[in-house]
Parts: C-alpha cells; sequence; structure tokens
C-alpha cells in the first residue's frame, strides 16, 4: 500500500509541477495532466515487472512514473532536452523506455491497443511468462481497433490486460453524448472476463489487476478492466489560450475531487495502521523536493542537437 501511495504522490507532484511550469511559459508544448487517475497506473503497475511491457496514451505521465520510468529523465524529456529519456526528440506525448517495458505513450489515441497486442503474441512466443498491458480511454474503445484486439486476443489467448480509464471525456465531449452503451459488454462479447472497478479505489484496482495479471501469465488469456474515474484537469492545458468557451461545470467537478485518489488510501493506509500521518507527510515533502530540483535540472539542460533527428528516426542505414 505505501508503495502504490508513493507512486500516486510521485505522478501527482510530477504533474503539478509540469501543469505549473506550462502555465509559466516553461515547456515547449502542453501537457495532458493525469491528476485524479493515478490510482489506476499505480494499482495495475504494482503487478508488473520491467519485463512486462505496457503501451500508454497521449495522458501517459502517469503510465510511466508507475511502470518505474526515471521521473528526471520524463521532465527533461517534456522541456525537449538532450537528458530526456528519448533525448528530448519525443516530449510528453511519446515517453518511453525500453528497458523498463514502457513501450511508449502516443498521440493517436487507441493504437496502443493493438501496440500491446503485438507485444503480447510477442510474450506468447517468448514463453517467459510476461503480460502485456494497454492503458486506454474510454475514447479509445470507440476506435474500431479495440474489437480488432478482443477479437485476435481471445482467439490467441493472448497474455494481455485491457485498462479502459473512463473518465467521462473524450477532449471536450462528455462521454455519454459520444459512447453508446456499456463500453464492458464490447469485451463481454467476446466471454473476455470483465471486471468494473471503482477507479479512484487504488486498492480495488489493484485486487482486479492481481487477478487478470496473474490469469495471463498462467496461461489464461486476456482480460478487461474498465476503470471509473473522472478527468479533474482540461484535456490539455493548452486549452485555456483557445477554447471559446467553458465545457465543463464546476459543479461537476467538485464531487470527484472528493474522491480524490491519494487522500482515499492515504485515509486506507492511516486507519489499517499502516504507518503514521507524519510518515505520509515525511514522504510528500521527499517527493516535492525531488521533482523541483528535477524541474529546475530540466530547465537548464542543453536541447538536443537538431542532426539527432536523423539517427531518431532511422535505424542503420540512413535513406
Ligand atoms: C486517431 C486519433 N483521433 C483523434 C485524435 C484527437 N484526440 C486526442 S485525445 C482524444 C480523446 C481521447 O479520449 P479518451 O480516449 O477518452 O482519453 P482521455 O483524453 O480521456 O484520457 C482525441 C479525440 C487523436 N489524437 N488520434
Ligand atoms: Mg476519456
Amino acid at each position: 500500500m505505501l508503495a502504490m501511495y508513493r507512486t500516486m504522490l510521485l505522478i501527482r507532484r510530477t504533474e503539478e509541477q509540469l501543469r505549473d511550469d506550462f502555465h509559466a511559459g516553461r515547456l515547449p508544448g502542453g501537457v495532458h495532466l493525469y491528476i485524479g487517475q493515478e490510482a489506476i497506473a499505480a494499482g495495475v503497475c504494482a503487478h508488473l515487472d520491467d519485463a512486462d511491457p505496457i503501451a500508454s496514451t497521449h495522458r501517459g505521465h502517469g503510465h510511466y512514473l508507475a511502470k518505474g520510468g526515471d521521473p528526471e529523465a520524463m521532465l527533461a524529456e517534456v522541456y525537449a532536452r538532450e537528458t530526456g529519456i528519448c533525448k528530448g526528440m519525443g516530449g510528453s506525448m511519446h515517453v518511453a523506455d525500453f528497458s523498463r517495458g514502457i513501450i511508449g505513450a502516443n498521440g493517436i489515441v487507441g493504437a496502443g491497443l493493438a501496440i500491446s497486442a503485438g507485444a503480447a503474441f510477442a510474450a506468447q512466443l517468448d514463453r517467459e511468462g510476461r503480460v502485456a498491458v494497454c492503458f486506454f480511454g474510454d475514447g479509445a474503445a470507440n476506435q474500431g481497433v479495440f474489437m480488432e484486439v478482443l477479437n485476435v486476443a481471445t482467439l490467441w489467448k493472448l497474455p494481455l490486460l485491457l485498462v479502459c480509464e473512463h473518465n467521462c471525456y473524450s477532449e471536450f465531449s462528455p462521454s455519454d453524448t459520444v459512447t453508446a452503451g456499456e463500453i464492458t459488454d464490447r469485451a463481454r462479447a467476446f466471454n473476455i472476463p470483465c471486471s468494473v472497478v471503482d477507479g479512484n479505489d487504488a486498492v480495488a484496482v489493484w485486487q482486479a489487476a492481481a487477478a487478470a495479471v496473474e490469469l495471463a501469465r498462467d496461461g489464461g488469456g486476456p482480460s478487461f478492466i474498465e476503470a471509473k474515474t473522472y478527468r479533474i484537469y482540461g484535456h490539455n492545458e493548452s486549452e485555456v489560450h483557445w477554447l471559446s468557451s467553458e465545457y465543463r461545470d464546476e459543479t461537476e467537478i467538485e464531487p470527484w475531487r472528493k474522491q480524490d485518489p491519494i487522500e482515499r488510501l492515504g485515509s486506507f493506509i492511516l486507519e489499517n495502521g499502516v504507518c503514521a500521518r507524519e510518515n505520509l507527510d515525511a514522504l510528500d515533502i521527499e517527493i516535492r523536493a525531488r521533482i523541483a530540483a528535477a524541474a529546475e535540472a530540466a530547465a537548464a539542460a542543453p536541447p538536443p542537437d537538431p542532426e539527432l533527428m536523423r539517427d531518431m528516426m532511422f535505424s542503420g542505414q540512413q535513406p
């Protein structure tokens, strides 16, 4: 529980730093914040190790950090610096670290579904017990590739866990205006084991993922988890500069703030006597200091050499 709490706090403080840095004009581009959804990445990745591949989304900082990605290198990447995890050539939507099984955040909505199915197929061929996980949004579940992946993963019994983070929005569209029926029913049609969990409850996510990952490791095939949550911030922090009107009301957001996943896990930890409030506070101070220092280091680092673009685009021979 403490490990999950630490992960969630690390994600939250990193994202708050990026939010502030964006609005201070310190970042070269906008950021999609994961704030409010931290329990999902933390609860699922607690069951994975470096060899297990995860595919992520445009909202990918939380998945990267939960999977053990280096925070300093991620901040430098979002700052587009040569010290970044992708040498500053990828940016916020392409944070990746293959050595940690982070096979990439992705700006193409739904692309992670097919990529993770491929990784699961490779894992099956290698027979080393690896499990692939795909994090994707409710909007991505409306892409045709979702059906293709459900089909082939079931048919081939791929070691794949599909985690749909239903955060009530696709960009500026409330989900109920673009998504028909229950997303879980789409997976149920393939007889895939399904669970719907409170995505703001880290323990519930952890439990659902435990069963799904174990099943996949034992050769039992794919599972589907729909985690119900809410996107506390905008679609992208840049939107305040170009959206002409408000698209949601503060009264809608407020009840979800009261369901804050970090506060909920913190209360659970204290109620169960895992540690004292001072320990949680000390952890927060430590993480805040680390992230503030990481942002300063990122800001001070040089940009990448443009020549790198060739090496990063083409493997081996250049055309
Ligand atoms: C193939 C494709 N279509 C459209 C877009 C534009 N777009 C970016 S994010 C997004 C909404 C995604 O919603 P969801 O999958 O629910 O993820 P969330 O942003 O809520 O985390 C859209 C339509 C895109 N990036 N890629
Ligand atoms: Mg969404």
